[in-house]
């Protein structure tokens, strides 16, 4: 009997899962950081929903009041027949709303990588309502993921709201609207949620809740790490960090080391100087021109733009070359 049948491979021994490899890659490297993709467990997905709900977190509330004013000029530019597919779907809560506007769709693709949450999400749509053809994809959005073949007969709407493309460097996000568009068709539609820049002070607060759920959002990546890779991560050691970069038009999100430390993670150690962070998200914030900027560059036409009352946030919508 050979060693490796008798000693069994713990699952948190891993590192060959993509995971693994991530959270190594970004621990080992200088500054540390970690993809914000990995927030998304179940727990991941629950907190963030909390957040939308919070007073300080605008953006949420914000996006909901244009949809709620403009959803309907917004299906006026669908075509007949059409398949919706929403790049990080998370509640579905703005989808609806579009749904509810938009007799001409006949399929709702959610796309998300959180796919428990995903699961759930979906039986409740297919309960609320029994005539859309609901085809949940659990994938990660940046990567090629395959479509249903059920979508060929119909033509192809994206919806990319939350500002979730706010959380991509802007050279991510120009390759994001590339994959979109192969992924959409020439012609296509995007509508995409963009948050605006505006002061320091409402951005900074947006991303420091009173409540500290946006806390326990950010820590949730160390316990989900020591969950799925067997780290050992003291969260009581690490704080939450939340600031506006002016100069880079960006909130950006660290978890801090309290005290000088070494963690256990996937059999190596990493060692934090008291202070030092894990860079775990950026936020850009646009200008409704500047995003229209970085939508030409990567092939897109911006067509439509709608803001909120206060100008906080704006739903953008973009037609793609024709092929
Ligand atoms: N569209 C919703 C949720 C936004 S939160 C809204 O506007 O409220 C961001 C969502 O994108 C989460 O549900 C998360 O699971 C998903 N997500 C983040 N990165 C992803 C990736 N790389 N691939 C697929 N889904 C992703
Ligand atoms: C999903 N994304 C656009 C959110 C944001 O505002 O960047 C994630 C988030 N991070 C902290 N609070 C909310």
């Amino acid at each position: 009997m050979s060693i490796q049948s008798v000693v069994a491979r713990h699952p948190f021994e891993d590192r060959d899962t993509s995971f693994a490899r991530d959270v190594l890659d970004g621990l080992t490297a200088r500054p540390k950081r970690l993809s914000p993709k990995y927030f998304y467990d179940e727990t991941g997905s629950r907190l963030f929903e909390e957040i939308t709900a919070l007073p300080e977190y605008y953006p949420t509330r914000c996006e909901l009041a244009v949809l709620r004013a403009h959803a309907a000029d917004m299906a006026r530019l669908f075509p007949a027949d059409t398949a919706l597919i929403e790049f990080g779907s998370g509640s579905s809560k703005k989808a609806r709303l579009m749904l509810d506007a938009a007799p001409s769709v006949a399929a709702y693709v959610p796309v998300d990588i959180s796919s428990i949450w995903l699961s759930a999400e979906a039986a409740r749509l297919r309960r609320d309502y029994p005539r859309l053809a609901v085809l949940p994809v659990a994938a990660d959005f940046t990567q090629a993921f395959r479509l249903p073949r059920s979508l060929a007969t119909l033509a192809r709407v994206g919806f990319f709201p939350g500002s979730t493309i706010g959380n991509f460097e802007p050279h991510e996000a120009c390759a994001f609207l590339k994959h979109a568009a192969r992924i959409l068709g020439g012609d296509a539609l995007l509508i995409v949620g963009i948050d605006l820049v505006k002061d320091a002070k409402t951005l900074t607060a947006a991303y420091n809740d009173a409540a500290g759920v946006t806390a326990k959002f950010n820590l949730n990546l160390l316990a989900r790490i020591n969950r799925e890779l067997g780290a050992d991560f003291d969260l009581a050691t690490f704080s939450h960090q939340a600031f506006y970069n002016r100069e880079r038009q960006r909130i950006e999100m660290h978890l801090a080391s309290r005290v000088r430390q070494q963690v256990g993670v996937c059999g190596r150690t990493i060692e934090f100087r008291a202070g030092e962070t894990i860079h775990t998200e950026n936020s850009y914030k646009y200008t409704v021109e500047s995003f229209g900027a970085l939508a030409r560059g990567s092939g897109w036409t911006p067509v439509a733009a709608w803001t909120d009352a206060d100008g906080y946030f704006s739903v953008q919508a973009l037609r793609a070359a024709k092929l």
